[in-house]
């Protein structure tokens, strides 16, 4: 079956009629099927979290209007988000624009995908659907430093942009939002996004040998490529959440000229200079790139 292409991925037939490209939820037109898909991602991710996700991920998700039975509201998760981190959700059809994306943020709204994935696409796919958006980055915004770090990356994502090096923020996002890793009291936990909100990522993360364990380095993650179609072949990994406070209140801009015109790290290469962790054996990724061998 052909994917069906929400927001910006889907061209002119995406973009909705308001100039923020903001959409009312519709939260009463979802079907018992798109709430079913909620609740087996939901009820997945409940059971495998604990001991993976970090603490201000599971503080976040008690405290919040989200349970397995129905898709979230996002009106009652803004006045619950409100209250604590004066942030909002707001619905999308799916992909914006960076710019629409960047002032949202900037304004401490979180625009997130309204519609859910369908039930054969439960482990993978490459929009940011309800799922990915409520289950997994609206938890984190219930924490002070994770509600200025995501607004300071949208002031610094329009900055970016006029700077040519808007390439280079967004790893930063990349590796901390939506792929971080934090060392807490217990081991290394989950922060980011695009894991808590995977099931096999969640495990291939924290457990697999294939991926390097890197200490992160601002200007270093800032000329690190990464992969959007498979798992990560390295993750950043915090000594405390509150290293992102520091990066909410830094002028990225003599970053910016210290990485300019310097060559990128692939997504899997470890430097003389990291911090590592673990280095991985690459072995998950090095198996995709060849064909499968011939055995008798
Ligand atoms: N739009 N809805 C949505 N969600 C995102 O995470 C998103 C986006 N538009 C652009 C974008 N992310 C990124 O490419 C920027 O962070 C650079
Ligand atoms: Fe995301």
């Amino acid at each position: 079956m052909t994917a069906v292409k929400h927001g910006a991925a889907a061209g002119d037939a995406g973009r909705p009629e308001r100039a923020d490209w903001t959409i009312d939820q519709g939260w009463e037109n979802y079907t018992a099927e798109e709430h079913a898909v909620w609740k087996t991602l939901f009820e997945r991710q409940a059971k495998l979290l604990p001991g993976r996700a970090c603490d201000e991920f599971v503080a976040g998700m008690r405290a919040l209007p989200i349970g397995a039975d129905q898709i979230p509201d996002f009106r009652r998760l803004s006045d619950v988000l409100m209250k604590h981190t004066g942030w909002q959700v707001v619905a999308v059809p799916g992909l914006v624009p960076d710019d629409v994306f960047f002032e949202h943020l900037a304004n401490r709204r979180f625009p997130a995908g309204h519609f859910v994935r369908r039930a054969d696409q439960l482990d993978y796919l490459e929009e940011p659907d309800v799922f990915h958006d409520v289950f997994g980055h609206v938890p984190m915004l219930m924490n002070p430093v994770i509600a200025d770090y995501i607004q300071a990356y949208g002031v610094g994502g329009l900055r970016a942009q006029k700077l040519g090096m808007l390439e280079q923020l967004a790893r930063v996002y990349w590796y901390t939002v939506e792929f971080g890793l934090v060392k807490q009291k217990d081991g290394l936990r989950i922060y980011g996004a695009g894991i808590v909100s995977s099931y096999t990522e969640s495990i291939f993360s924290l457990d697999d040998a294939s991926p390097n364990r890197i200490g992160f380095d601002l200007a270093r993650v800032m000329r690190t490529r990464y992969r959007i179609d498979d798992f990560q072949e390295s993750y950043f990994v915090l000594n405390h959440l509150d290293e992102l406070l520091e990066l909410a209140n830094i002028d990225f801009d003599p970053v910016y000229a210290q990485v300019k015109g310097l060559p990128d790290y692939l997504p899997g290469d470890v430097l003389d200079t990291d911090r590592v962790l673990t280095r991985g054996t690459g072995h998950y990724s090095a198996a995709k790139r060849q064909p499968a061998p011939i055995t008798l």
